[in-house]
């Protein structure tokens, strides 16, 4: 048995704090194998270096986890101010002065280059991908005195049946409660699609691996039970699968009359009006879109695999079942010209009664199609190192055209948001007059009432 430090570095509060899930998962998996655990949440510390330190100090941990949920947030207007990597490492440097024990690093962000990530931080040893099985063995081998090896790839070792329930920490509920009213699950991991600039197949795999309906529902009800918590987000990659997975969870969320109230990102094709009317009555109170991109040229440079048309309808059967729904786009993708940018805001402006944030470029990721595109088209050079974020723009658009054009099209709504840190504003606004959740859903007419906010 080992004593483990686990530390959340995530203080990311765009668009919202999200409760520290990946090391809730790797505890409660730590904890399973009776190995005692600490876990420490930055954010929740109020961000203060010295009571992270005095906390290892007095745990006298032989490992430390940290757990690396964001590398940067994906806005290209932010500069330095969106890129966690620099706090992520003087963490770790603070977490030395305070214990000999090695340091292992995991987490979402991590897990797509954990090589330079390992490096830059200056932990000791890494395991990308999952760590409920990985995280407790590497710790058992350290344990053992093996010198295991620094760095350990991706592979995807739970079956849907075989993912557990998060150990939540008292605490670390209220403060997030606090903050947003929700709490987050997972009812299954990976992602069969391929758009082009992403990484949840390589985080997660390419296939579903789901849960099952009554597990998932159960544990909501005891989580909800246990911490009075009524409201959650599922942090599934896309919410609804092709074989309807997205439905049974529905469907038992009613058999178990389970009294939540649940929102989740989805893909904007296939679902009918039938489909939410059901999610709706489990509980379903918004819809996080992926529609991506405005245009069906943009759709398709990115591989999206769908057409705008059919985002369209997706967005009608919301307003006809009064379900607030946010598109999510970004302008400057793979075969963007000037007129498919003012095709896509024509596009925009036509749908109705929903928030549509707006990204410029793409930040590109290691490993994906996007920035083996990037490479080719001399966007970036084969060798630039992307831990800090470089990001596509087509070749045949200017970005400042593009973001004045944008800006100009979506001035005056304020359901249009452009950048996305003018979202931030807004949604920050809010957040002090004490409305909670994804917030975003108070600009849509039949969403709960909202401020009146230009
Ligand atoms: C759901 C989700 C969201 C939801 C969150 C809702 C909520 N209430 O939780 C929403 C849409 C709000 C969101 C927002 C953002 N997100 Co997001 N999100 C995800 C997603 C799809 C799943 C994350 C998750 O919760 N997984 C479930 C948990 C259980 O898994 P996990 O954290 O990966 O943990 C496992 C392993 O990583 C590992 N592990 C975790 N910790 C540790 C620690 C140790 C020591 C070890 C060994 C292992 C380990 O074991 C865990 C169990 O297997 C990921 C992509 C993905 N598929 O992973 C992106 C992702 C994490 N998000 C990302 C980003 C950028 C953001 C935003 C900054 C975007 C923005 N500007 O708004 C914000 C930041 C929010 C915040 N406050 O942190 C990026 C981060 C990469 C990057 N570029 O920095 C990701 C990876 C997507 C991507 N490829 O771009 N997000």
């Amino acid at each position: 048995m080992s004593r483990v430090f686990l530390l959340s570095s995530n203080v990311t509060c765009e668009p919202f704090p999200v409760y520290p899930l990946g090391m809730a998962m790797v505890a409660a998996a730590l904890a399973g194998r009776g190995h005692q655990v600490r876990q420490f949440d930055f954010l929740a510390a109020g961000r203060s270096e010295a009571a992270l330190e005095e906390a290892v100090r007095a745990f006298a941990p032989e490992v430390v986890g940290l757990s690396l949920r964001n590398i940067d947030n994906v806005d290209s207007f932010s500069g330095e101010s969106g890129w966690y990597l620099a706090q992520a490492r003087q963490l770790v440097a603070r977490v030395r002065q305070a214990t000999d024990a090695p340091v292992v690093i995991g987490g979402p962000a991590f897990s797509i280059m954990p090589a330079e990530i390992l490096a830059y931080v200056g932990a000791d040893y890494g395991i990308a991908g999952e760590g409920e099985r990985r995280f407790p063995e590497l710790v058992e081998r350290l344990g053992r005195g093996e010198k295991p090896e620094a760095v350990q790839e991706n592979s995807f070792l739970l079956a849907g049946g075989e993912i557990g329930a998060p150990l939540l920490e008292p605490e670390l509920v209220r403060f997030y409660l606090a903050q947003t009213g929700m709490l987050n699950l997972q009812t299954k991991r990976g992602c069969p699609f391929a758009c082009s600039y992403c990484s949840y197949p390589q985080l997660e795999g390419c296939g579903f691996r789901s849960r099952p309906a009554a597990a998932v529902v159960e544990e909501l009800r005891a989580i909800r039970a246990e911490h009075g918590v009524d409201t959650f987000f599922f942090t599934d990659s896309i919410f609804n699968d092709p074989s309807g997975h997205h439905l049974q969870i529905a469907e038992e969320l009613l058999r178990q009359n389970a009294g939540i109230r649940w929102c989740a990102f989805f893909r904007p094709q296939g679902l009918p009006r039938g489909d939410l009317a059901l999610m709706k009555r489990s509980g379903l109170y918004a819809l996080e879109l992926g529609t991506d991109a405005a245009s069906d040229t943009a759709l398709a440079g990115i591989g999206k695999g769908f057409t705008f048309a059919e985002a369209e309808a997706v967005n009608r059967a919301c307003v006809e079942e009064r379900l607030p729904c946010a598109h999510y786009v970004m302008f400057g993708v793979p075969g963007e010209t000037p007129a498919t940018v003012v095709e896509g805001l024509e596009n925009l402006a036509r749908l109705e009664q929903c928030v549509v944030f707006a990204f410029s470029g793409i930040r590109i990721l290691p490993g994906t199609d996007l920035h083996a595109q990037a490479v080719r088209e001399g966007v970036v050079a084969a060798e630039t190192s992307l831990l800090k974020p470089s990001y596509y723009f087509s070749p045949a658009i200017d970005p400042q055209w593009m973001n004045a054009t944008i800006t100009a099209s979506f001035r005056g709504r304020r359901d249009r948001i452009f950048p996305p840190s003018e979202g931030q504003i807004r949604l920050a606004v809010m957040h002090r007059f004490g409305f909670r959740g994804v917030l975003w859903d108070h600009l849509v007419p039949f969403g709960p009432p909202g401020l009146t906010l230009k």
